[in-house]
């Protein structure tokens, strides 16, 4: 039977949900609109799609999802606070994000700074605290150590200042793919490496799976890329054609809007290619690459 996508994302991301409610009560005494600020943008319903590559590569490797639970929130939790420090009016300035007012619209941008703030610092708390028994210190340090690197200062930070600060600048096309891979990849490749290390992975594999991840990461910006310049802001549930607006240097500026759907095309397929050592547990890996770039949101 072909393997089902749809409802392995659905299956997986229920379990992302229900650790995320258990981890980000909202009961906080009398920080509880802190609490509540960061669920509002946490348990938003994004796509999931960094803690379900996570427990898809953990998976590949022969581990169950239970293994990598904890680390897959902690990659939500990341993820989250960047985007609601994105949309601060400092930063990118936007009004909507997963289809609803940006954090700072309905808490204020005081909270939203910390809401964000509070999102990262406990997620390294959780990473650190193994889903599962039988994970050693040493697996557990790699992995929140290789967290902190793609989240921090030569990864997706960086990223983001590359990126604030060549608005109105070309970029060529080394400069560009520089700034997606801290940015938008970085996260990605730790998503993978961490799930395939807590499921278990010979150096061999892990290494195989990072090849994997790292088009995957590029493909992934470029087909948002193509969203932003293709898509009507109510089908992606953030202000889109704002990439021109803002002055920003984009793969369809650079390579046209053809040009970037062969790209990524192509991306995809090298992501692919480094799957081939393994077997029908990579099939969800493998349909992901393909989700990245067909997605509509
Ligand atoms: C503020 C430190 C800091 C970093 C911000 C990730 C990021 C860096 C900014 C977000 C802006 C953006 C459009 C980045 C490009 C790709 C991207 C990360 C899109 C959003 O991720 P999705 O599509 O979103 O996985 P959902 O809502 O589904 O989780």
């Amino acid at each position: 039977m072909a393997f089902d996508l749809a409802q392995y994302m659905k299956d997986r991301a229920a379990l992302v949900e229900r650790t995320l409610e258990r981890q980000v009560p909202s009961r906080n005494g009398r920080a509880e609109r802190l609490s509540e600020a960061m669920r509002y943008s946490l348990l938003a319903g994004g796509k999931r799609l960094r803690p379900i590559l996570a427990i898809a590569a953990c998976e590949a490797v022969g581990g169950a999802a239970e293994n990598c639970l904890n680390f897959a929130c902690a990659l939500e939790m990341i993820h989250t606070y960047s985007l609601i420090h994105d949309d601060l009016p400092c930063m990118d300035d936007d009004d909507l994000r997963r289809g609803r007012p940006t954090n700072h619209k309905v808490y204020g941008e005081a909270v939203a700074v910390l809401a964000g703030d509070a999102l990262l610092t406990d997620a390294f708390r959780i990473a650190a605290e193994p889903s599962r028994a039988g994970v050693s210190p040493e697996l557990a340090l790699h992995v929140v150590a290789e967290l902190a690197e793609a989240a921090g200062s030569v990864g997706m930070v960086a990223g983001q200042v590359i990126d604030l600060e060549g608005e109105g600048r070309a970029f060529t096309r080394e400069e560009l793919e520089d700034l997606h891979n801290r940015k938008t990849g970085a996260l990605f490749v730790a998503a993978v490496g961490g799930g395939a290390r807590l499921g278990g992975a010979s150096h061999q594999q892990l290494e195989a799976l990072r090849a994997y991840a790292r088009p995957l990461g590029l493909a992934f910006q470029v087909a948002d890329d193509l969203l932003d310049v293709e898509a009507a802001t109510d089908h992606v549930g953030k202000r889109t054609h704002k990439d021109a607006d803002r002055g920003k240097a984009t793969y369809p500026t650079i390579m046209g809007i053809e040009g970037s759907h062969a790209f990524a095309r192509e991306l995809v397929r090298r992501a692919q290619a480094a799957l081939e050592p393994f077997d029908e547990r990579a099939e969800p890996l493998r349909a992901l690459a393909a989700y990245a770039v067909e997605r509509k949101q």
